[in-house]
């Protein structure tokens, strides 16, 4: 069985999230989804989440490429993720092209383009929602 892991955030899950989350299942037969919690999208990527963990963790199990969902803690957990649950290959979009080379020591690294258009950031602008940041 292949394995693919990808990271995110996924508040306000959108197209963008599901089109990167189909193609990371069509890499291989089974995927993890390893969602930022609440405190650490605060500590670390001062972004405040509209949606829970708890919440988003429901939204992205619901997603039928999606077979796991673990949380994200700390920026330094993907090497023990990758080598606990014997991952083949992890996947990001390529706004983070480069940033997980070090991965390539133990698994395939992909970056998928991103999906144009569409974001959270630009979901909250339109309908007139402020961002709230440290
Ligand atoms: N994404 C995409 N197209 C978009 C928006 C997002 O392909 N229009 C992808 C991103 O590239 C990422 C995934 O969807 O691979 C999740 O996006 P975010 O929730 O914004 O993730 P981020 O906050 O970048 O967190 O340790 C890594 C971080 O947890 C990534």
């Amino acid at each position: 069985m292949k394995k693919v892991i990808t990271y995110g955030t996924f508040d306000l899950l959108h197209a963008g999230h599901i089109n990167l989350l189909r193609r990371a299942k069509e890499l291989g037969d089974y995927l993890i989804v390893v969602i930022s919690t609440d405190e650490f999208n605060w500590n670390e990527k001062q972004k405040k989440c509209y949606f829970s963990y708890e919440e988003r963790k429901h939204l992205v199990e619901a997603v039928r490429y999606v077979d796991l969902v673990i949380p994200e803690e700390n920026w330094d957990q993907k090497i023990t993720d990758v080598q606990e649950f014997k991952v083949d290959t992890f996947v990001m979009g390529d706004d983070w092209e480069g940033k997980f080379d070090f991965l390539k020591d133990y698994c395939e690294v992909v970056y998928l383009p991103r999906t144009e258009g569409i974001s959270t950031t630009k979901i909250k602008k339109d309908l007139g929602i402020k961002t709230e940041s440290k």
